[in-house]
């Protein structure tokens, strides 16, 4: 009995030495592959998205949406830093800006209503990326139109 428990208590600290030692990169790795993984869908969200809105053209100067009955949407992807100057084309007083910039705090998507002959947002401050929905909420039509 004695052997067996001597063994027992030798072998307890020895275990939890070589379990500690492990069991903290082991925690790590763990943590990374959860990271990993919850990064994963994030990543595939947005691919999603961007497929989503893949049609998306390229905000430019000079292109604009066809122009949007009362709920319809237009998306534009701003991947160049800058600023982009929009109209509205039958509305020229119709006017916002948008800035692209590293680091602003919206990325990924942004929306903005087009509402009582105005863009609800004068300006928008968006990372490069960054795709931006407007909506139409007006009976009358309204489209989106970079100078
Ligand atoms: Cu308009």
């Amino acid at each position: 009995m004695n052997k067996t428990i001597g063994y027992f208590l030798v072998g307890v600290p020895l275990f939890l030495g070589s379990c500690g030692t492990e069991a903290q990169p082991a925690e790590e790795s763990m943590d990374a592959v959860e990271q990993e993984m919850e990064e994963g869908p994030d990543v595939e969200a947005q691919a999603g998205e961007k497929n989503g809105a893949a049609d998306a053209p390229e905000a430019r100067s000079g292109e604009a949406s066809p122009l949007l009955a009362k709920g319809e949407k237009t998306s534009f992807a701003f991947n160049k830093a800058g600023e982009f100057p929009i109209h509205c084309e039958p509305h020229p007083d119709m006017q916002m800006t948008v800035i692209v910039e590293e680091g602003a705090d919206i990325s990924g998507e942004g929306a903005v209503e087009i509402a009582g002959f105005a863009f609800a947002e004068k300006s928008l401050t968006i990372a490069p990326g960054t795709v931006i929905t407007w909506t139409n909420q007006d009976d009358v039509k309204h489209n989106v139109a970079f100078d």
